[in-house]
């Protein structure tokens, strides 16, 4: 019996000092290897745009595929990102498996210093971001979002409530970090 105490003292005294880490016995999971997955390379369910198509690593453009230029927010170029035209909306499917959102947001610079766009992001139907409005005349504006168990997720702009003329945008460097 003497042991059986010492040993559940031990226990306890260890899962109080480190409780997250400690795996409860039905739970045999190995944790994944975190890794970084940019949008501009995932699949996605669902997608509109304001202008032409969504553009994969550059700015939208115009109407046609391919006719952007690198993605521009005020005088900060970006290798990477999601170019796009407001009203726009890009759901996907993380499924659980991400932690984490990371992009730079704003008005791409194609436009000039004119258009005026808002930057929302849904986790699973939930407000989990609302930027101001932001015009052409705006830097990127970084966001950062723990994700929870998040199965789908959406990137909204709409107009700034002032029509969408010249509201080319992006969704620059945008990454997931998520378990294999
Ligand atoms: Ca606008």
């Amino acid at each position: 019996m003497a042991v059986v105490g010492t040993l559940a003292v031990t226990l306890a005294v260890i899962s109080a000092v480190w409780p997250a880490a400690q795996p409860t016995p039905s739970d045999n999971r190995q944790p994944g290897t975190e890794q970084v997955r940019h949008l501009s390379d995932l699949p996605f369910i669902s997608i509109s745009n304001g202008l032409g198509p969504v553009a994969i690593d550059q700015a939208n453009g115009d109407s046609e595929v391919d006719d952007g230029g690198p993605i521009t927010i005020g005088d900060q170029v970006f290798a990477r990102g999601l170019g796009v035209h407001a009203p726009s909306q890009i759901r996907f499917y993380p499924a659980a498996a991400c932690t984490r959102f990371v992009a730079q947001v704003g008005v791409d610079s194609e436009a000039g210093d004119g258009g005026s766009v808002a930057f929302q992001v849904l986790a699973d139907g939930r407000s989990v971001y609302n930027s101001d409005v932001l015009t052409g005349q705006d830097g990127p504006r970084a966001i950062d979002i723990d994700l929870d168990n998040v199965e789908v997720l959406d990137l909204i702009v709409t107009d700034g409530h002032d029509g969408a003329a010249g509201d080319g945008a992006a969704w620059a460097g945008a990454f997931l970090t998520c378990q294999d």
